[in-house]
């Protein structure tokens, strides 16, 4: 029996590379799109999937993308690629237009040009994103929320959304969206708080630092698993019908409630010594409380989170001091 295949764009990101772990125990014959001539990230596709096809591409270069359909030959195609911070995405909107919103495009129509007179034979997924729902108009958010972004990121993810819709409703592509609520792993980018929180604990409790500096600590977050999070991705596509689904945990907390529990698992009740706020952390127009509601998700795909965010957060930390340890990083 044939392998079933799939295009990854971003598998060198925290999503592309779960996803590709689960689509190679599934069975999968896994291709991947990477970007640049000398892309870092690439040794770490090497390290964890070493089974994967590469692709040198790039979402805002549709021939790379019509080359790496034409060697790869996918039944499914997950558009995981964006310039993905959204602090960053102020200081470079056009960029981040151009990556995260008209790259969506770029894949759709190369996708499209690819499957010439039968555009259902390859199932489409768009990495879309909670940060849509921004100055919310509905608690909790679910598919038909009214989206109301609050940064160039959120705006171009609204685009690629929209965009995708277009596609499955003008050429019958069978293409889904997941509205993805922020997910979290121990290869969560730096960046993020997060990681940024996890990493700093794990270096306050080994001794090697003694200050975490944040923005904003009352933001509050749905933050589930991203483990949990790519399963929902592939449960899409499996499906007879392409459609949009909220993917969350249903549960919020604040950047506060996620520096107690890094601090409690290393033994520290009052870390108000270790931390400093700093306006450089603060963001333009901030997105205050995000909470989703998956029930469609729950009925129709059978879908469920499964780790928690407090065990989510000593994931993390663990992870951490072990790397640390180890003088990974
Ligand atoms: P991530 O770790 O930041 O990964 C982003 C990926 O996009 C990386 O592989 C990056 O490649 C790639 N990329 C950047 N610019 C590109 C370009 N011009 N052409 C092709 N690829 C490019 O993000 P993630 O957390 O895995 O998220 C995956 C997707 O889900 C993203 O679209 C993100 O916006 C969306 N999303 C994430 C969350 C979340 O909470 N994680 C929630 C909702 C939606 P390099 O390694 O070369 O930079
Ligand atoms: O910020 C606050 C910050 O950068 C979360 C991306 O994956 O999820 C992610 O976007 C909150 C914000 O993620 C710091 O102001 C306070 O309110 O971890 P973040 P995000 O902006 O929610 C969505 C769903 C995506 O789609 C995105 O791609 O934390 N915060 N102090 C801070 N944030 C950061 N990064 N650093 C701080 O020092």
């Amino acid at each position: 029996m044939t392998k079933p295949r799939a295009l990854i764009t971003g598998i060198t990101g925290q999503d592309g590379l779960y996803l590709a772990e689960l689509l190679l125990a599934k069975g999968y014959e896994v291709h991947g799109v990477i970007r640049g001539q000398n892309n870092p990230r690439r040794e770490l596709v090497e390290q964890l999937v070493p089974q994967v096809h590469q692709h040198n591409g790039d979402l805002t270069d549709m021939s790379s993308l019509m080359r790496a359909l034409t060697e790869a030959q996918p039944d499914e195609v997950y558009n995981l690629g964006a310039i993905s911070f959204v602090a960053y995405s102020w200081e470079n909107a056009a960029l981040t237009s151009d990556v995260t919103g008209k790259g969506v495009l770029t894949m759709l129509e190369a996708l499209r040009l690819h499957t010439g007179d039968d555009p259902g034979r390859v199932r489409f997924y768009q990495a879309s994103s909670s940060e849509m729902f921004g100055k919310v108009q509905e608690t909790p958010q679910r598919e038909t929320t009214l989206l109301w972004p609050r940064s160039p990121y959120g705006v171009s993810k609204v685009f690629g959304h929209y965009m995708t819709i277009n596609y499955r409703e003008s050429y019958g592509m069978h293409a889904s969206s997941g509205i993805l609520f922020n997910h979290e792993s121990p290869r969560r980018g730096e960046e993020f708080v997060t990681r940024k929180v996890t990493k700093a604990v794990a270096k306050i409790h080994l001794g090697l630092a003694d200050e975490l500096v944040l923005g904003n600590l009352d933001a509050r977050r749905d933050w589930g698993f991203a483990g949990d999070y790519v399963e929902a991705m592939w449960l899409m596509l499996q499906q007879d019908e392409p459609d949009d689904y909220v993917i969350a945990t249903g549960v919020s907390h604040s950047i506060h409630d996620l520096v107690d529990l890094a601090f409690a698992h290393i033994g520290i009740d009052d870390w108000s010594r270790f931390v400093r706020q700093d306006e450089r952390f603060r963001r333009p127009a901030e997105v205050d409380t995000l909470v989703g509601d998956a029930t469609k998700a729950r009925e129709r795909l059978g879908w469920e989170p499964k780790v928690d965010f407090p065990a989510l957060v000593r994931m993390m930390v663990d992870a951490d001091v072990e790397a640390l340890k180890a003088g990974w990083k």
